[in-house]
C-alpha cells in the first residue's frame, strides 16, 4: 500500500535513530535526513493503521491558503491543532510580537500569501528611474526615502508577495519552469512566529506533455508520529488542488525530511500501528463546485481562498481505530 513507506520509515528510525534531547523536554529518537515518495495515481497518502483526522488536516490547509495567523480562525475551520502553540508555550506567551489570545504570528499562510518584501533603489544610480518603474510595475509601492550609511539617498518600496498565487500563475504561463516554488523561512520574521515553519519549501514540477504535476516538499523537522500524517495529507491535497486549477493530474509527491524524529511518548502508538496490517489507500476528490481547468478551460485562482475544508473529499477510506498521543509543544 501507498503508506507502507511511512511505516518503513518508522521502522528505520526505531532501528537506526539516536536519542536526543530538544527544547520540548521530551526526548526523541532522531534520524538526520529521510525521504518518502508517493505516486498519487496509486491513491492518497492517508494513514490506514489509525484514523487520520482528515477534516482537521484539511481545515489547517485551508487556513494556510487564506493566510490565517490566529488559532480561532483555524478552529472555525474544524482544526484545533494550533491551540496549544498559540496559548501554552511560555516563550511565545512572553513574546512582545504576540498580538493576544490565539495569535500565532505571521507563520505559514502569511508567508505563502503575503511575504513582506522590500526593495531599495539607489537614487544616485543613473538608471534609478527605470528601476523604480520596473519595481512599481511588479506591484511594489514606494514607502519612503532613507539614506544609507554613506549618506546616499535610497527609495524604499514594499510589496506583500502572494507566493502561492504566483506559483499557480506560472503553472499557467510557463509550466516547464524549474523555478515554481514558494518558501516559508522568512528570517526577518522567524522571531515573530509561535513556531518557525517546519514544512518550508514547496516546489511544483509540471509536465505539459503528460499533463502531470508533481511536488517536492522539504520539511526541516518532522514529528513522525503526529506531524507527518498531517503534513503528508496536506501536501498531497495542495498538489491536487494546484493541479485541478491549472489543468494537471497529481503524480509524484516527494517528501524530504531534515530531522526525522519519534517522540518517546509516541512509541506505544507507533508500535501498535506497526502490528496492524495497512489497508489499500483511499482516493481524494475535489467537490464538483470547484471548476477543473482541464474540463472547463476556465482559470479560477480565486478558489485558492474560497475552497472550504469539506471540498476535499476522501473516498473509500478504510482504517484501523483512532490512536492518540500527546503533542510536544
Ligand atoms: N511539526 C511537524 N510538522 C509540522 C509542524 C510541526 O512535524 O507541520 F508545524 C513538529 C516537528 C517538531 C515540532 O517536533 O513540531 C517543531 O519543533 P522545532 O521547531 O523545535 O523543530
Amino acid at each position: 500500500s501507498i503508506v507502507q513507506s511511512y511505516l518503513d520509515l518508522i521502522r528505520t528510525v526505531l532501528a537506526q535513530g539516536t536519542w536526543q534531547s530538544n527544547r520540548t523536554g521530551i526526548r526523541t529518537l532522531s534520524l538526520p535526513g529521510a525521504m518518502l515518495r508517493f505516486d498519487l495515481t496509486q491513491g492518497f497518502p492517508a494513514l490506514t493503521t489509525r484514523k487520520l483526522a482528515f477534516r482537521s488536516a484539511m481545515g489547517e490547509l485551508v487556513g494556510f491558503l487564506r493566510g490565517y495567523r490566529n488559532a480561532a480562525n483555524f478552529r472555525s475551520l474544524g482544526c484545533r491543532v494550533w491551540d496549544q502553540n498559540a496559548n501554552d508555550n511560555a516563550l511565545w506567551l512572553n513574546n512582545p510580537f504576540r498580538l493576544g489570545v490565539d495569535d500565532l504570528g505571521p507563520l505559514y499562510g502569511v508567508q505563502w500569501r503575503a511575504w513582506p518584501a522590500y526593495k531599495e533603489i539607489d537614487l544616485t544610480h543613473p538608471q534609478h528611474e527605470a528601476q523604480t518603474q520596473r519595481a512599481q510595475a511588479q506591484g511594489f509601492q514606494p514607502l519612503c526615502t532613507l539614506s544609507d550609511p554613506a549618506g546616499h539617498p535610497r527609495l524604499l518600496l514594499y510589496k506583500a508577495i502572494d507566493q502561492l498565487r504566483s506559483c499557480l500563475d506560472t503553472l499557467m504561463s510557463d509550466p516547464t519552469s524549474r523555478r515554481i516554488l514558494f518558501h516559508g523561512w522568512n528570517w526577518a520574521q522567524l522571531d515573530e512566529m509561535a513556531l518557525p515553519p517546519c514544512h518550508l519549501l514547496y516546489q511544483f514540477l509540471a509536465n505539459p506533455e503528460t499533463r502531470e504535476l508533481s511536488l517536492c516538499l522539504y520539511i526541516r523537522s518532522n514529528d513522525l508520529g503526529l506531524g507527518a500524517p498531517f503534513n503528508l495529507a496536506e501536501g498531497a491535497a495542495l498538489l491536487t488542488l494546484m493541479g485541478h486549477l491549472s489543468g494537471y493530474r497529481p503524480r509524484w509527491f516527494t517528501y524530504f525530511i531534515g530531522d526525522a524524529h519519534i517522540y518517546e511518548n509516541h512509541l506505544p502508538m507507533l508500535e501498535t500501528q506497526l502490528k496492524r496490517a495497512p489497508y489499500p489507500a483511499p482516493r481524494l476528490s475535489l467537490s464538483p463546485r470547484i471548476p477543473s481547468y482541464a474540463e472547463t478551460g476556465q482559470y479560477t485562482p480565486e478558489w485558492l481562498e474560497q475552497i472550504q475544508p469539506e471540498d476535499f473529499i476522501l473516498e473509500a477510506y478504510q482504517h484501523h481505530p483512532s490512536l492518540t498521543a500527546p503533542m510536544a509543544v
